[in-house]
């Protein structure tokens, strides 16, 4: 397979300016008429390239005239046209076989719908056609179907012609009059109940809204309509964008490789991140489901009416739209829970990517296969760049620039300098030394040092920016860093003198660390300070201080960031397990006292007190040198059991005053509350104590409650309602769904043959992406006994599975492949067997590009 380079881009030859696309369905031979209105560039050279993949070609016209075969050459990926012409029709038709297609790009069907995805590179399965972001047409599609199979038949835009034809088949037309790029492209044809609302926008527009979906799904359709018109309106609000059509769609579908799709007009999503109702959907589902009907609503502007010139770029995208979901997820609930949940995951996940094999940088310079780049690094790490921007130029400049961003390259294809550009316009900030932080992969470090002056008064934070990749500062600038500071006294926050502190009483400023190397000087104080460091996560670093367990304590009772709040917990936590992996370890008593105080802390957010009592996530643990991932797991184990004990009566209490509401809703009040009281159940069921479980588990009227009792028996007891709760949601695909992601991820005593059997049963499909992630996904992260069995059998067993997947589905293959990839970071004896199958897989010939990619990059 071949390496793409950013610094080959070259427009294309010819551009497309409309395109008539015309849908024959049938299940195995669905024929494509395409016509396309072509434009050569001025520079562009005499040769039409066309990109195809798995097409069966029929019949190829230039201008009117079918082409012979000596008139264009064709390979397994193109197909090119010589031509001196600067304005031509090119027509083609092609057969595709969409029963099929089981990579779920492209056409293909899931249950009894015809779909598509097109991102990244999927259109050139439908037809020839030049696929890349940079050719922007209007589309017109007509759709033909039999009638009684698929009496819905969508694509983009707005209706304009439907009809009846003969052998009980009908038609539409649809009209798309904003160019997109052909990854926008979408086609829906099949049996669907809509539920539809209005929502009429701020010049008065008025929008009908559908979300389509089985018949027998309608009742889960609310909560996603609701979101979606807050969507609409927050982004007016916000960020002075309007919806742009008359007509929004959404339909859900069961088979899809990733969360959802922005198609303009008709956003195709993963069934399990639209659909919902309390009976089935719990609190983090509907939280999940709110954030990705509102990115991808919100990508109407900042992907589709301005996208992106080259796949390289995706971030100018997905980070954008990712920043702008999380401030809408933020305003919508608590913005401090938002952003604990957020940095969470980054730091558990993407700062493991990018201490990894595949560790790239937010604009990556090269791919094999773009599929592998829809990453945390692009999305989340790209969304905290954007975040960072918008706290060096402050929220009114910011503004400017995102509107200047829309205004200036509106209905074309644009690059990250682009968005850069308007952003350092509004604001009159020069943005060269910041753009490294597109250009650089990996983690950087940030160490500070403080130094007190009883004598003088004088308080000194010295800090020095380490980044991460070997090589030395040679070939590394150092980035901008801004670093939102307090320092806390006795009685509170101190005054820093420093210009531009933020706060009116100027106790909070923002640091912008721009060397590898600076001290700031504070005071003179009367009383040694204790510092709060990078609030709110001002920046996606590793902060490495030298702060004590007391002025960490200190943090956790006093600081008002609740950020800085639970991340001093989390590293005392962290040090905690550090120490438990001694057989003679037991609970430090300050700890406890300080996790005591945040309990019992009535006044403050109890999800920020579950938070704070959460252990790191397996994923965090397992980052760094030489890392035995068991040892670490029966440390953890250990500290559980030692909080559960030492904090028993406060847990107990909680369970027993349970707060339960008539009226179910995902609320940031309820959503808290069920955290706290579902984290203490956890604590209680870990002491042996099962009862207040299994009644909650019985009784509970939501799916959160009822889950959540679940896991605990699941996890910490031997008898657990496990097939009880598989027989009571037996007709629910994504009940079953999380049923086989807790059984894959069991730890006691479970065994490969267990696994084995969760695939054996009825509901489970190995073409069908929700399950395999279900379960091998659960398996390759969650379950740390059985994936780094000593002898190399779950990580055989995954190797295993992730080939047979390959087979039909590449993209989701080479995600499952990824805790494969880790084995540098591990102990010898994990290290050697995990290699091991990494060398098994890169032996084999049949490997697809997206795995080809993963493999041989984890073992460079
Ligand atoms: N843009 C899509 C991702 C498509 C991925 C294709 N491999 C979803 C999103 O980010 O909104
Ligand atoms: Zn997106």
């Amino acid at each position: 397979p071949s390496t793409i380079y950013l610094a080959d881009y070259r427009p294309p030859n010819f551009s497309v300016s409309h395109v008539e696309l015309d849908f024959d369905i049938h299940p195995t031979q669905t024929r494509v008429v395409s016509t396309m209105t072509m434009k050569r560039h001025p520079q562009g050279e005499a040769i039409i390239v066309l990109n195809g993949f798995e097409l069966t070609l029929i019949a190829i016209e230039l201008n009117g005239r079918e082409l012979l075969a000596g008139e264009y050459h064709r390979d397994e990926e193109s197909l090119s046209i010589p031509c001196d012409e600067f304005d031509v029709t090119v027509r083609v038709i092609t057969e595709i076989n969409p029963l099929d297609n089981k990579a779920l790009e492209g056409l293909y069907r899931s249950a009894s719908m015809f779909c598509t995805q097109c991102e990244a590179e999927g259109f050139r399965r439908i037809s020839y056609f030049p696929d890349r972001p940079d050719v922007l047409a209007t589309y017109r599609v007509r759709i033909e179907a039999d009638k009684a199979e698929c009496p819905v038949l969508l694509s983009n835009g707005n209706l304009e012609l439907s009809g009846e034809l003969d052998n009980q088949r009908h038609f539409s037309v649809w009209y798309d009059p904003f160019p997109k790029p052909s990854y926008l492209f979408a086609l829906v044809a099949g049996d669907l109940s809509a539920q539809s609302d209005v929502f009429v926008t701020a010049s008065g527009r008025e929008v009908a809204l559908h979300l389509y979906v089985e018949a027998k799904d309608l009742d889960k359709c609310d909560f996603a309509l609701e979101a979606l018109k807050r969507s609409m309106i927050w982004d007016e609000e916000k960020y002075g964008r309007e919806y742009d059509l008359d007509l929004f769609n959404i339909v859900a579908v069961d088979d899809f490789n990733m969360g959802a799709m922005e198609n303009k007009s008709l956003n195709i999503f993963n069934s399990s991140c639209v659909l919902a109702k309390p009976e089935t959907t719990t609190d983090q589902a509907f939280q999940r489901i709110e954030g990705i009907v509102a990115h991808e609503y919100f990508h109407n502007w900042s992907g589709n009416r301005v996208t992106c010139r080259d796949w390289f770029q995706l971030s100018l995208k997905e980070g954008f739209t990712v920043y702008r979901d999380a401030q809408f997820s933020a305003d919508m609930g608590s913005a401090a829970v938002k952003r604990i949940e957020d940095v969470a995951l980054l730091r558990a996940r993407q700062f493991a990517e990018d201490a990894g094999p595949l560790a790239h940088p937010v604009r990556p310079a090269s791919y094999i296969e773009i599929s592998n780049f829809y990453t945390l690094t692009v999305y989340e790490k790209g969304a905290e760049v954007v975040r960072m921007i918008n706290t060096l130029i402050g929220d009114d400049a910011f503004r400017k620039g995102s509107d200047l961003y829309f205004d200036r390259n509106d209905g074309t294809a644009a690059t990250i300098e682009d968005f850069i550009a308007a952003m350092a316009e509004a604001s009159g900030r020069d943005f060269s030394a910041f753009m490294s932080w597109y250009s650089q992969a990996g983690t950087p470090e940030v160490h500070v040092t403080e130094r007190w002056d009883e004598t003088s008064g004088f308080y000194e934070l010295a800090f020095e920016q380490r980044l991460p990749l070997a090589g030395g500062r040679e070939n590394w600038k150092p980035l901008v860093i801004p670093i939102r500071l307090s320092l806390l006294g006795e009685a509170g926050a101190l005054a820093i003198q420093q210009a531009g502190a933020e706060s009116a009483d100027n106790t909070e400023w923002v640091y912008e660390l721009d060397q590898y190397e600076a001290t700031v000087k504070f005071g003179p104080f009367n009383e040694r300070p204790v510092p709060s460091l990078l609030r709110d996560f001002s920046a996606p670093v590793k902060l490495v201080d030298t702060l004590t367990d007391e002025q960490l304590r200190f943090l956790i009772a006093r600081d008002t960031d609740a950020y800085v709040r639970w991340d001093s917990s989390q590293k005392l936590l962290l040090a905690e397990i550090e120490r438990a992996k001694s057989d003679s370890y037991s609970l430090c008593p300050k700890l406890s006292e300080a996790l005591a105080a945040v309990l019992a802390d009535d006044a403050a957010d109890p999800a920020l007190r579950a938070y704070s009592l959460s252990l790191p996530s397996e994923a965090l643990l397992q980052q760094g040198e030489s890392v035995d991932p068991v040892a670490l797991f029966t440390a953890k184990d250990r500290v559980k059991a030692a909080i559960a004990t030492e904090l028993q009566e406060q847990f107990r209490t909680i369970v027993a005053q349970r707060v339960s509401w008539d009226q179910y809703q995902p609320s940031a009040e309820q959503v808290g509350q069920r955290l706290l009281q579902n984290l203490a159940l956890d604590y209680v069921v870990k002491l042996g104590e099962c009862s207040a479980a299994e009644a909650q588990f019985a009784s509970a009227n939501n799916m959160t409650d009822q889950l959540a009792a679940l896991r605990s028996l699941f996890r910490y007891a031997d008898r657990h309602p496990m097939a009880e709760f598989i027989s009571q949601w037996a007709e629910d695909g994504l009940v079953l769904n999380t049923a086989f992601a807790l059984q894959a991820s069991a730890r006691d005593g479970a065994t490969l043959a267990d696994i084995q059997r969760i695939t054996e049963h009825q509901a489970f499909d190995f073409d069908n992406p929700n399950k395999v992630r279900a379960v091998f996904g659960s398996f390759g992260s969650d379950n740390t006994p059985l994936f780094h069995a000593k002898d190399g059998s779950g990580y055989e067993y995954l190797g295993d599975m992730v080939l047979k997947i390959d087979e039909s589905n590449p993209q989701t293959a080479s995600r499952l492949a990824a805790p494969l990839t880790r084995w540098r970071n591990l102990a010898p004896a994990y290290s050697a067997a995990m290699k091991a199958v990494l060398e098994r897989l890169a032996g084999c010939p049949t490997l697809s590009k997206d795995l080809y990619e993963v493999v041989s990059k984890s073992l460079l």
